[in-house]
């Protein structure tokens, strides 16, 4: 067992102060003085430590981590493969620069997501340091290889806070308002929300709503790529229709536009699959990948085919970061721990759980519109009773109940009435099952 962190935590939910407690009502303070105001925290606890399932705050609270730190710690916090490689590597070199004089764990992590991710036809791999930086990559990647400058994004869709990404991104607040102007050649079409849409429309359907908007309003040949999110995060864990990412997927390859599969949230093991596409046999020609890719520390990728990839010039891509050494020992330590515990197959078993449980307590409070997700992924979207009108107030009251009894949990969606659950993937039964009933309570008091 290495160092004196995350995994040797006691896996249990211990509240010794009120949430959040002196120590963190202090750090609070300094923190307000000295950090920008337009950073938000969604709980006001400081961390001392954490792993497993538990957070352990500076006031000795062990909060229940339902989180994984917006899906990225899915091998627990400081997992002791991370640890060990990452100790290694921090003492051996920390940077030398990809673009000046290479390395050779550079390469395996490319290795291993040309290995990992849909499709065996020939891939390459570009290492950037965050979410939005390897969609920004995909687009250049796409433009460059089709000589075309159109990126059709969906209706609640998530991509980041550059520029680009702004513009990809579909929420206006908090993440663009008072930003503009934005990037230009970014079209919008409706999304497959099958909440939301007409009763009984199919992914087809839903498809063909979209492409019609693309063609009219953008014409095929001008789109260079089209972005989703098989399972959108930000946007309220919206799982499209059976059929809607195949129907797409289909009309890129007969138009010649890239399809570019957004898995920053959804991909290493989150929804029970390496990553959400494979639940429809999805393709894609390009991945974008981060988050639970290195148990932590920053790291991002596009994955592709490899004639698209290879379609930029040489010295087209970069960073100064992209693909440090450090965080590329922690990516192979987290793909190690994934494979070795056989996370998949423990993403599905959680989701089982989760689902079941918020089933129950979505036939007991008729706020709970519909149970939704794939794997590990699973939210609840809460609606006035009897409607589709979103309710965020219930669903930011039952996350505040739940932060203040100890269990970390995170909101969602365009209106904020989405209530999501990512776990650590190596949460322990016990504790997901104490969190989920933390959660039923919430419910039940908030009423
Ligand atoms: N694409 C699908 O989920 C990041 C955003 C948190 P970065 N989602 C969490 C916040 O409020 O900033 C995300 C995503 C998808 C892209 C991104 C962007 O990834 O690493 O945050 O840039």
């Amino acid at each position: 067992m290495s160092g004196t962190g995350g995994p040797t935590l006691p896996q249990e939910r211990r509240l010794v102060t009120a949430i959040p407690g002196p120590r963190s009502q202090e750090l609070m303070a300094r923190r307000t003085a000295a950090v920008a105001r337009g950073l938000g925290s969604t709980l006001p606890v400081f961390v001392d430590r954490a792993g497993g399932g538990v957070i352990v705050d500076v006031d000795g609270n062990s909060l229940i981590d339902l989180g994984s730190g917006i899906a990225v710690v899915s091998v627990g916090n400081s997992a002791d493969a991370v640890v060990d490689r990452v100790q290694e590597q921090v003492a051996r070199f920390t940077h030398t620069c990809f673009m000046v004089t290479p390395y050779e764990g550079y390469l395996e992590v490319c290795e291993a997501l040309n290995r990992l991710t849909p499709g065996d036809h020939e891939k390459r791999s570009a290492l950037v340091n965050s979410g939005a930086e390897a969609v920004e990559n995909a687009v250049k990647i796409a433009r460059a290889y089709t000589g075309r400058q159109a990126v059709v994004v969906f209706d609640h869709a998530y991509h980041g806070r550059t520029n680009l990404t702004m513009a990809l991104t579909a929420k206006n607040m908090p993440y663009k308002h008072s930003f503009g102007p934005f990037a230009p050649e970014v079209y919008r079409v409706p999304m497959s929300y099958p909440l939301r849409d007409p009763d009984g429309m199919t992914g087809a359907e839903a498809a063909a709503r979209a492409l019609d908007l693309v063609e009219k309003q953008v014409g095929a040949d001008n789109v260079a790529a089209m972005l989703i999110e098989p399972v959108q995060g930000e946007g309220g864990f919206v799982v499209p229709a059976p059929g809607f990412l195949p129907a797409l997927a289909g009309w890129c390859l007969d138009t010649g536009a890239v399809f570019v599969a957004d898995e920053i949230q959804t991909g290493f093991a989150r929804t029970g699959e390496w990553f959400a596409c494979e639940h429809e046999a999805v393709v894609p020609d390009l991945l974008t990948t981060a988050k639970g890719i290195a148990g932590g520390l920053p790291l991002a990728a596009v994955t592709g085919r490899a004639e698209i990839m290879d379609a930029v010039h040489v010295g087209g891509l970069g960073g100064t970061y992209g693909g440090n050494p450090v965080s590329c020992a922690a990516a192979l330590g987290a793909i190690e721990t994934m494979e070795s515990l056989d996370l998949r197959r423990r993403a599905r078993r959680i989701g089982e759980v989760m689902t079941s449980q918020l089933r129950e307590i979505a036939a007991s409070h008729d706020v709970v519109a519909e149970v939704r997700g794939r794997g590990a992924m699973v939210a609840v979207e809460l609606t006035r009773p009897g409607s589709l009108s979103p309710d965020a107030a219930t669903t930011a009251a039952v996350a505040k109940a739940c932060h203040a009894e100890g269990v970390v949990v995170l909101t969602a969606g365009t209106d904020g009435n989405v209530l999501r659950f990512l776990p650590p993937l190596v949460i322990p039964d016990h504790l997901l099952a104490e969190g989920l009933a933390v959660v039923d309570k919430a419910f039940a008091t908030v009423g």
